[in-house]
């Protein structure tokens, strides 16, 4: 038995989904996090290293990595690639300025060999600032539409109101699911259908 139809029996068993939080520094990850877990969003600080926080939705355990996105971190990104279901990428809505190093930095991670399965889902955050920018000046600038190798989607949302939080996370659990545990592909047929998680916001259809 190959070391990947391990990993992914053993994941089967645990219902576990492995999520990277990845994007700019100060876009909002952590926060994001903190405000889906029920923590204190006013008293967030700068990621330096990484954090790892375990998160229940449904019938799935998801464990996800928040790591730093400041530029001299980002090599390191790589570290934390193997077995990742899903990427969330996180863009801070209201910084136009470094939006293109973002979108570069984003076409770099797409390219990579180790994340060629995984699940893309963009999270446009900080919509509660005035003068942020839309899900579709977002998209077009991270050029979201041209992406082929993987299924994307991208949601607008606010880490301090919570907005689009659900919604985003539930579409993630709900397409890697779908692939690692509906379709009966990880492994044969072994596994029985289990049941989606209630869906708190809309689980959507892939873009
Ligand atoms: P990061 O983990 O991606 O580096 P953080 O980003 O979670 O540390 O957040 C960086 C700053 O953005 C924090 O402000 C945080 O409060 C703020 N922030 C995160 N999400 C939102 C949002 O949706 N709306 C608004 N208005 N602010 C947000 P400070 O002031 O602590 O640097
Ligand atoms: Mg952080």
């Amino acid at each position: 038995m190959g070391l990947l139809t391990i990993i992914r029996k053993n994941k089967a068993k645990a219902r576990e989904m492995r999520v990277l939080f990845l994007g700019l520094d100060n876009a909002g990850k952590t926060t994001i996090l903190k405000r889906v877990s029920g923590g204190d969003v006013t008293t967030v600080s700068p990621t330096l290293g990484f954090n790892i926080q375990t998160l229940v939705r449904g019938e799935y355990t998801l464990n996800i990595w928040d790591v730093g996105g400041q530029r001299t971190l980002r090599p390191y990104w790589r570290n934390y690639f193997e077995s990742t279901d899903a990427v969330v990428w996180v863009v801070d809505s209201s910084d136009a300025l470094r939006l293109g190093d973002g979108a570069d930095e984003l076409r770099a991670l797409l390219s990579e060999e180790r994340l060629a399965g995984a699940t893309l889902l963009v999270f446009a955050n900080k919509q509660d600032l005035a003068g942020s920018l839309s899900l579709e000046q977002v998209r077009d600038a991270l050029g979201l539409d041209a992406i082929e190798s993987h299924k994307w989607r991208i949601v607008p949302c606010s880490a301090i109101s919570g907005a689009g939080l659900d919604e985003g996370l539930d579409w993630v659990v709900g397409e890697v699911a779908g692939r690692l545990y509906w379709s009966g592909r990880a492994t044969g047929t072994e596994f029985a259908k289990v049941p989606l998680p209630a869906a708190g916001g809309a689980v959507a259809t892939a873009s």
